[in-house]
Protein backbone atom coordinates (compact mmCIF):
# COMPACT_ATOMS: atom_id res chain seq x y z
CA UNK A 1 0.00 0.00 0.00
CA UNK A 2 1.62 3.38 -0.62
CA UNK A 3 1.98 5.79 2.01
CA UNK A 4 -1.25 7.92 2.93
CA UNK A 5 0.34 11.61 3.50
CA UNK A 6 -1.87 14.16 4.91
CA UNK A 7 -2.13 17.68 4.79
CA UNK A 8 -1.06 18.72 7.79
CA UNK A 9 2.29 16.24 7.37
CA UNK A 10 2.17 17.58 3.43
CA UNK A 11 2.60 21.35 5.07
CA UNK A 12 5.04 20.53 7.73
CA UNK A 13 7.48 18.47 4.99
CA UNK A 14 7.33 21.84 2.70
CA UNK A 15 8.07 24.15 6.14
CA UNK A 16 10.96 22.06 6.64
CA UNK A 17 12.45 23.46 2.89
CA UNK A 18 12.94 26.78 4.36
CA UNK A 19 14.88 26.17 7.16
CA UNK A 20 13.81 30.18 9.03
CA UNK A 21 10.32 29.76 8.47
CA UNK A 22 8.60 30.77 11.63
CA UNK A 23 5.44 28.22 11.31
CA UNK A 24 2.88 31.14 10.32
CA UNK A 25 2.23 30.59 6.49
CA UNK A 26 2.21 27.05 7.86
CA UNK A 27 -0.48 27.56 10.72
CA UNK A 28 -2.91 29.56 8.58
CA UNK A 29 -2.96 26.56 6.15
CA UNK A 30 -4.46 24.83 8.78
CA UNK A 31 -6.50 27.12 9.90
CA UNK A 32 -8.19 27.23 6.84
CA UNK A 33 -8.28 23.46 6.78
CA UNK A 34 -10.17 23.31 10.29
CA UNK A 35 -12.72 25.89 8.19
CA UNK A 36 -12.77 24.16 5.48
CA UNK A 37 -13.85 20.96 7.15
CA UNK A 38 -16.46 22.57 8.97
CA UNK A 39 -18.06 24.36 5.65
CA UNK A 40 -17.79 20.81 4.20
CA UNK A 41 -20.02 19.32 6.68
CA UNK A 42 -22.47 22.05 6.53
CA UNK A 43 -22.39 21.57 2.93
CA UNK A 44 -23.52 18.15 3.02
CA UNK A 45 -26.43 18.84 5.09
CA UNK A 46 -27.54 21.71 3.46
CA UNK A 47 -30.52 19.94 1.85
CA UNK A 48 -31.74 18.81 5.12
CA UNK A 49 -31.47 21.37 7.60
CA UNK A 50 -33.73 24.32 6.84
CA UNK A 51 -32.22 27.46 8.69
CA UNK A 52 -29.23 26.74 6.50
CA UNK A 53 -30.48 26.06 3.18
CA UNK A 54 -32.33 29.12 1.21
CA UNK A 55 -31.49 32.68 1.09
CA UNK A 56 -30.94 35.10 4.33
CA UNK A 57 -32.86 37.53 2.98
CA UNK A 58 -29.96 40.23 2.68
CA UNK A 59 -27.91 41.21 -0.31
CA UNK A 60 -23.99 41.69 -0.25
CA UNK A 61 -21.83 44.65 -1.53
CA UNK A 62 -22.80 43.84 -5.05
CA UNK A 63 -26.48 43.79 -5.05
CA UNK A 64 -26.56 39.61 -5.33
CA UNK A 65 -29.00 37.73 -3.03
CA UNK A 66 -26.80 36.14 0.18
CA UNK A 67 -27.58 32.55 0.67
CA UNK A 68 -27.51 31.02 4.15
CA UNK A 69 -24.44 29.00 3.58
CA UNK A 70 -22.57 32.03 2.32
CA UNK A 71 -23.18 33.98 5.82
CA UNK A 72 -21.85 30.92 7.33
CA UNK A 73 -18.81 29.76 5.72
CA UNK A 74 -17.74 33.51 5.80
CA UNK A 75 -18.07 33.47 9.70
CA UNK A 76 -16.34 29.69 9.73
CA UNK A 77 -13.49 31.39 7.70
CA UNK A 78 -12.93 34.60 9.67
CA UNK A 79 -13.70 32.66 12.90
CA UNK A 80 -10.57 30.29 12.06
CA UNK A 81 -8.76 33.16 10.80
CA UNK A 82 -9.14 34.94 14.48
CA UNK A 83 -8.77 32.02 16.41
CA UNK A 84 -5.72 30.82 14.70
CA UNK A 85 -3.81 34.54 15.30
CA UNK A 86 -1.56 34.70 11.97
CA UNK A 87 -4.09 36.55 10.17
CA UNK A 88 -4.48 40.78 10.71
CA UNK A 89 -7.05 41.37 8.62
CA UNK A 90 -9.14 40.08 5.44
CA UNK A 91 -11.39 40.92 3.07
CA UNK A 92 -14.20 39.14 1.57
CA UNK A 93 -16.84 38.74 -1.13
CA UNK A 94 -19.92 38.63 1.14
CA UNK A 95 -18.27 42.16 3.27
CA UNK A 96 -18.35 45.97 2.08
CA UNK A 97 -15.15 46.84 3.38
CA UNK A 98 -12.39 44.77 4.93
CA UNK A 99 -11.42 43.78 8.43
CA UNK A 100 -9.00 44.85 10.71
CA UNK A 101 -8.98 42.67 13.54
CA UNK A 102 -8.86 44.23 16.95
CA UNK A 103 -6.54 42.27 19.02
CA UNK A 104 -3.36 42.69 20.07
CA UNK A 105 -1.88 39.18 18.74
CA UNK A 106 -3.79 40.10 15.60
CA UNK A 107 -2.19 43.43 15.03
CA UNK A 108 1.41 41.76 15.22
CA UNK A 109 0.44 38.57 12.37
CA UNK A 110 2.13 38.88 9.46
CA UNK A 111 -0.94 37.83 6.98
CA UNK A 112 -3.71 38.97 5.32
CA UNK A 113 -6.24 36.71 3.67
CA UNK A 114 -8.79 37.51 0.96
CA UNK A 115 -11.68 35.22 0.05
CA UNK A 116 -14.79 34.33 -1.67
CA UNK A 117 -16.49 31.93 1.10
CA UNK A 118 -18.38 30.28 -1.06
CA UNK A 119 -18.11 30.70 -4.99
CA UNK A 120 -21.15 29.37 -7.03
CA UNK A 121 -23.61 29.84 -4.43
CA UNK A 122 -26.26 30.51 -6.59
CA UNK A 123 -26.15 26.52 -7.08
CA UNK A 124 -26.31 25.85 -3.39
CA UNK A 125 -30.63 25.18 -3.84
CA UNK A 126 -29.47 22.27 -6.91
CA UNK A 127 -26.99 20.68 -5.12
CA UNK A 128 -24.61 21.77 -7.70
CA UNK A 129 -20.57 21.97 -6.70
CA UNK A 130 -19.22 24.88 -4.80
CA UNK A 131 -16.55 26.37 -2.98
CA UNK A 132 -14.20 28.59 -1.04
CA UNK A 133 -11.08 30.76 -2.67
CA UNK A 134 -8.48 32.54 -1.07
CA UNK A 135 -5.31 33.90 -1.64
CA UNK A 136 -2.54 35.09 1.05
CA UNK A 137 -0.49 38.43 1.23
CA UNK A 138 2.16 39.46 3.58
CA UNK A 139 1.04 42.72 4.81
CA UNK A 140 2.35 45.94 3.82
CA UNK A 141 1.44 47.78 7.05
CA UNK A 142 3.38 48.10 10.14
CA UNK A 143 3.40 44.82 12.08
CA UNK A 144 2.06 45.23 15.66
CA UNK A 145 -0.74 47.75 14.15
CA UNK A 146 -4.17 47.39 12.43
CA UNK A 147 -4.54 45.87 8.65
CA UNK A 148 -4.82 48.70 6.18
CA UNK A 149 -6.45 48.72 2.85
CA UNK A 150 -3.24 48.72 0.96
CA UNK A 151 -2.72 45.22 2.78
CA UNK A 152 -5.67 44.00 0.45
CA UNK A 153 -5.43 45.69 -2.70
CA UNK A 154 -1.36 43.96 -3.76
CA UNK A 155 -0.80 42.64 -7.52
CA UNK A 156 -1.37 39.17 -7.79
CA UNK A 157 2.18 38.83 -7.88
CA UNK A 158 2.72 39.43 -4.02
CA UNK A 159 0.77 36.10 -3.37
CA UNK A 160 2.38 33.95 -0.88
CA UNK A 161 0.00 31.27 -1.34
CA UNK A 162 -3.50 30.84 -2.95
CA UNK A 163 -5.73 28.03 -3.06
CA UNK A 164 -9.69 26.58 -2.91
CA UNK A 165 -11.85 24.01 -1.15
CA UNK A 166 -14.09 22.27 -3.90
CA UNK A 167 -17.26 20.92 -2.14
CA UNK A 168 -18.16 18.45 -5.05
CA UNK A 169 -18.80 14.58 -4.83
CA UNK A 170 -15.68 14.65 -2.65
CA UNK A 171 -14.35 17.87 -0.44
CA UNK A 172 -10.95 18.37 -2.52
CA UNK A 173 -8.33 21.42 -1.30
CA UNK A 174 -6.08 22.93 -3.64
CA UNK A 175 -3.34 25.29 -3.08
CA UNK A 176 0.11 26.55 -4.26
CA UNK A 177 2.66 28.31 -2.06
CA UNK A 178 4.55 29.27 -5.48
CA UNK A 179 6.27 26.25 -5.92
CA UNK A 180 3.90 23.66 -7.82
CA UNK A 181 0.41 22.86 -6.88
CA UNK A 182 -0.91 19.60 -4.87
CA UNK A 183 -4.97 18.94 -4.41
CA UNK A 184 -5.82 16.87 -0.53
CA UNK A 185 -9.63 14.97 -0.93
CA UNK A 186 -10.97 14.87 2.67
CA UNK A 187 -11.89 11.35 3.77
CA UNK A 188 -15.18 12.32 5.40
CA UNK A 189 -15.15 9.55 7.96
CA UNK A 190 -11.93 10.15 9.56
CA UNK A 191 -12.12 14.71 9.09
CA UNK A 192 -8.77 14.07 7.78
CA UNK A 193 -7.54 15.66 4.37
CA UNK A 194 -5.18 13.21 2.40
CA UNK A 195 -2.91 14.13 -0.69
CA UNK A 196 -4.64 12.29 -3.46
CA UNK A 197 -3.30 14.77 -6.53
CA UNK A 198 0.73 15.57 -6.08
CA UNK A 199 2.24 18.36 -8.42
CA UNK A 200 -0.69 19.16 -10.87
CA UNK A 201 0.07 20.04 -14.08
CA UNK A 202 -2.97 21.58 -16.41
CA UNK A 203 -2.81 19.79 -19.98
CA UNK A 204 -0.77 22.66 -22.12
CA UNK A 205 -4.19 21.83 -24.71
CA UNK A 206 -7.06 20.41 -24.11
CA UNK A 207 -10.90 19.95 -25.68
CA UNK A 208 -13.44 21.69 -22.89
CA UNK A 209 -14.38 25.26 -23.54
CA UNK A 210 -16.39 26.57 -20.44
CA UNK A 211 -18.39 30.28 -21.50
CA UNK A 212 -22.16 31.28 -20.73
CA UNK A 213 -22.89 30.89 -24.26
CA UNK A 214 -25.97 33.24 -23.37
CA UNK A 215 -23.94 36.03 -23.86
CA UNK A 216 -22.71 35.01 -26.80
CA UNK A 217 -24.21 38.44 -29.45
CA UNK A 218 -22.26 40.25 -26.81
CA UNK A 219 -19.07 38.96 -27.44
CA UNK A 220 -16.68 40.73 -29.28
CA UNK A 221 -16.01 39.63 -32.86
CA UNK A 222 -12.68 37.76 -31.88
CA UNK A 223 -13.94 36.03 -28.81
CA UNK A 224 -16.96 34.72 -31.15
CA UNK A 225 -14.60 33.54 -33.39
CA UNK A 226 -12.76 31.86 -31.12
CA UNK A 227 -15.75 29.54 -29.91
CA UNK A 228 -16.75 29.28 -33.56
CA UNK A 229 -12.99 27.55 -33.85
CA UNK A 230 -13.98 25.14 -30.83
CA UNK A 231 -17.25 24.18 -32.09
CA UNK A 232 -16.09 23.60 -35.47
CA UNK A 233 -12.90 21.99 -36.49
CA UNK A 234 -10.96 22.75 -32.94
CA UNK A 235 -8.76 19.62 -31.87
CA UNK A 236 -6.24 17.73 -34.72
CA UNK A 237 -8.89 14.57 -35.36
CA UNK A 238 -10.96 17.66 -36.88
CA UNK A 239 -13.67 16.84 -34.05
CA UNK A 240 -15.11 20.16 -32.29
CA UNK A 241 -14.46 20.78 -28.42
CA UNK A 242 -17.08 19.96 -25.69
CA UNK A 243 -19.03 22.96 -23.99
CA UNK A 244 -18.57 22.25 -20.02
CA UNK A 245 -20.44 25.23 -18.25
CA UNK A 246 -21.47 24.50 -14.56
CA UNK A 247 -21.61 27.86 -13.54
CA UNK A 248 -19.66 27.60 -10.45
CA UNK A 249 -16.07 29.30 -11.19
CA UNK A 250 -14.30 27.08 -8.68
CA UNK A 251 -16.28 23.47 -10.32
CA UNK A 252 -15.29 24.67 -13.99
CA UNK A 253 -12.03 25.53 -13.03
CA UNK A 254 -11.00 22.48 -11.52
CA UNK A 255 -12.33 20.25 -14.00
CA UNK A 256 -10.62 22.44 -16.82
CA UNK A 257 -7.37 21.91 -14.29
CA UNK A 258 -7.69 18.10 -14.25
CA UNK A 259 -8.62 17.32 -18.00
CA UNK A 260 -7.34 20.44 -19.94
CA UNK A 261 -9.85 23.63 -21.01
CA UNK A 262 -9.93 27.06 -21.05
CA UNK A 263 -12.43 28.90 -19.01
CA UNK A 264 -13.69 32.80 -20.38
CA UNK A 265 -16.29 35.08 -18.59
CA UNK A 266 -14.99 38.28 -20.83
CA UNK A 267 -16.20 41.78 -20.26
CA UNK A 268 -20.01 42.07 -21.70
CA UNK A 269 -22.89 45.10 -21.53
CA UNK A 270 -24.19 43.98 -18.85
CA UNK A 271 -21.16 43.59 -16.71
CA UNK A 272 -18.73 45.82 -18.46
CA UNK A 273 -15.45 45.21 -16.64
CA UNK A 274 -16.21 41.96 -16.58
CA UNK A 275 -18.39 39.66 -13.43
CA UNK A 276 -15.55 37.99 -11.77
CA UNK A 277 -13.93 39.54 -9.20
CA UNK A 278 -10.27 40.20 -9.17
CA UNK A 279 -9.26 39.78 -5.63
CA UNK A 280 -11.09 37.10 -4.44
CA UNK A 281 -11.83 35.04 -7.52
CA UNK A 282 -9.41 35.92 -10.42
CA UNK A 283 -5.99 36.58 -8.50
CA UNK A 284 -5.93 33.26 -6.35
CA UNK A 285 -6.95 31.15 -9.55
CA UNK A 286 -4.49 32.55 -11.95
CA UNK A 287 -1.62 32.25 -9.26
CA UNK A 288 -2.71 28.53 -8.97
CA UNK A 289 -3.34 28.16 -12.77
CA UNK A 290 -0.12 29.55 -13.88
CA UNK A 291 1.91 27.15 -11.25
CA UNK A 292 0.17 24.26 -13.17
CA UNK A 293 1.70 25.22 -15.52
CA UNK A 294 -1.59 27.11 -17.68
CA UNK A 295 -2.60 31.08 -17.87
CA UNK A 296 -4.83 33.71 -16.83
CA UNK A 297 -5.62 37.25 -18.92
CA UNK A 298 -7.79 39.35 -18.94
CA UNK A 299 -7.97 38.68 -22.70
CA UNK A 300 -5.13 41.38 -22.95
CA UNK A 301 -2.87 41.34 -20.10
CA UNK A 302 -1.92 38.73 -17.36
CA UNK A 303 -4.83 38.98 -14.09
CA UNK A 304 -1.49 38.72 -12.02
CA UNK A 305 0.33 41.79 -12.70
CA UNK A 306 -3.60 44.38 -12.88
CA UNK A 307 -2.93 46.57 -9.91
CA UNK A 308 -5.95 46.86 -8.09
CA UNK A 309 -7.49 50.06 -7.04
CA UNK A 310 -11.24 48.68 -4.92
CA UNK A 311 -11.99 45.45 -2.79
CA UNK A 312 -14.16 44.28 -5.10
CA UNK A 313 -13.10 45.15 -8.40
CA UNK A 314 -14.08 42.88 -11.85
CA UNK A 315 -12.24 41.77 -14.40
CA UNK A 316 -12.67 39.37 -17.52
CA UNK A 317 -11.18 36.39 -17.08
CA UNK A 318 -9.61 33.73 -19.81
CA UNK A 319 -7.46 31.26 -17.31
CA UNK A 320 -6.54 27.54 -18.41
CA UNK A 321 -4.57 25.24 -20.63
CA UNK A 322 -1.95 27.73 -22.12
CA UNK A 323 -2.15 26.90 -25.98
CA UNK A 324 -5.85 27.40 -25.40
CA UNK A 325 -5.59 30.77 -23.68
CA UNK A 326 -3.17 31.87 -26.39
CA UNK A 327 -5.70 30.83 -29.19
CA UNK A 328 -8.72 33.11 -27.40
CA UNK A 329 -6.50 36.14 -26.90
CA UNK A 330 -5.79 35.95 -30.87
CA UNK A 331 -1.99 35.26 -30.33
P1 LIG B 1 -22.10 33.43 -7.20
O1 LIG B 1 -21.03 33.02 -6.21
O2 LIG B 1 -22.76 34.70 -6.86
O3 LIG B 1 -23.07 32.32 -7.47
O4 LIG B 1 -21.35 33.75 -8.57
C1 LIG B 1 -20.76 32.74 -9.26
C2 LIG B 1 -19.83 33.29 -10.31
O5 LIG B 1 -19.09 34.36 -9.83
C3 LIG B 1 -18.90 32.22 -10.82
O6 LIG B 1 -18.64 31.18 -9.92
C4 LIG B 1 -19.58 31.73 -12.06
O7 LIG B 1 -18.74 31.14 -12.99
C5 LIG B 1 -20.24 32.96 -12.58
O8 LIG B 1 -20.55 33.74 -11.43
C6 LIG B 1 -21.49 32.60 -13.33
O9 LIG B 1 -22.01 33.74 -13.89
P2 LIG B 1 -23.21 33.61 -14.96
O10 LIG B 1 -24.40 33.10 -14.21
O11 LIG B 1 -23.36 35.00 -15.47
O12 LIG B 1 -22.73 32.67 -16.04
Amino acid sequence: MSQLVTLHEFIVRKQRDFPFASGELSRLLNDIALAAKIVSNDVRKAGLVDHILGAQGGQNVQGEDQQKLDVVADQAFINAFQNGGEVCGIASEENDDFLAFESQSAQNANYVVLFDPLDGSSNIDVNVSIGTIFSIYRRLSTCGTKAERQDMLQQGTAQVAAGYVLYGSSTILVYTTGNGVNGFTLDPAIGEFFLSHPDMQIPENGRLYSVNEGNLNDFDPQLRSYLAYCQTTANQTGKPYSGRYIGSLVADFHRNLIKGGIYIYPAVPSAPQGRLRLLYECNPLAFIAEQAGGLATDGKKRILEIQPTELHQRVGLYIGSKKMVEKAMGL
